[in-house]
């Protein structure tokens, strides 16, 4: 039964894995980072991203750098599934402290890192909805490139056109579909062989 359990938790892992992966080699000027691109296609509020992040080991990405948004965006952010309706992206790490009068004051990294390269898209941020609404950060396009886009737009999670993906970043690789491949493996022998003496 134990098995049985243990062999159906590790299906439903490896079903899940339609994530695609970039590592960001140092070799390629990176930061020796892996970054995960999850799609959530009924929608997903920020936060939850946030968590789920978190749950997973790593973080929603934090973008300091051009070339860290560019290697994030052409690997991972530019694959259209990820966009709804053409012009809303993934959620990145990005929050605003809610109540700013000026909607580029008070953001920060999830992970604490300096607030200082952004890629804040034509006419963002902009609390389009109002100060208390958008407080939350995401890769859009409304005005500024062809679909879909590197640039950034404050959002928020209700209310509006809903984001179907967000992307994670792990500081050291993580778990993925090889060694979820490999722990099923294992754990289909050692169930074989925990059976035969029963
Ligand atoms: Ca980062
Ligand atoms: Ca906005």
């Amino acid at each position: 039964m134990k098995c049985t359990s243990f062999l159906v938790a590790c299906a439903t892992l490896s079903a899940s894995s339609a994530a695609r992966d970039a590592y960001w080699s140092p070799a390629d000027g990176g930061n020796g980072h892996l970054y995960r691109a999850i799609p959530a296609r009924d929608g997903i509020i920020w936060e939850d991203a946030r968590d789920l992040a978190q749950a997973r080991g790593g973080y929603l990405a934090t973008l300091t750098s051009a070339a860290e948004n560019d290697f994030v965006f052409d690997q991972l952010a530019s694959n259209a599934s990820l966009w709804t309706l053409g012009t809303y992206g993934p959620w990145l790490g990005g929050f605003q402290t809610p109540g700013m009068r000026d909607p580029s004051e008070g953001w920060s990294w999830v992970t604490g890192e300096s607030w200082s390269f952004t890629a804040w898209g034509v006419g963002e941020p902009n609390d389009a909805l109002g100060a208390a609404d958008e407080t939350f950060l995401h890769f859009d396009n409304v005005l500024d490139t062809p679909i879909p886009g590197r640039m950034w737009n404050d959002y928020q999670n209700a209310g509006g056109t809903p984001v179907t993906a967000f992307i994670v970043e792990f500081n050291t690789p993580a778990p993925g579909p090889l060694l979820i491949s490999t722990i099923l493996i294992g754990g289909s022998v050692f169930c074989r062989r925990h059976q035969r003496r029963e």
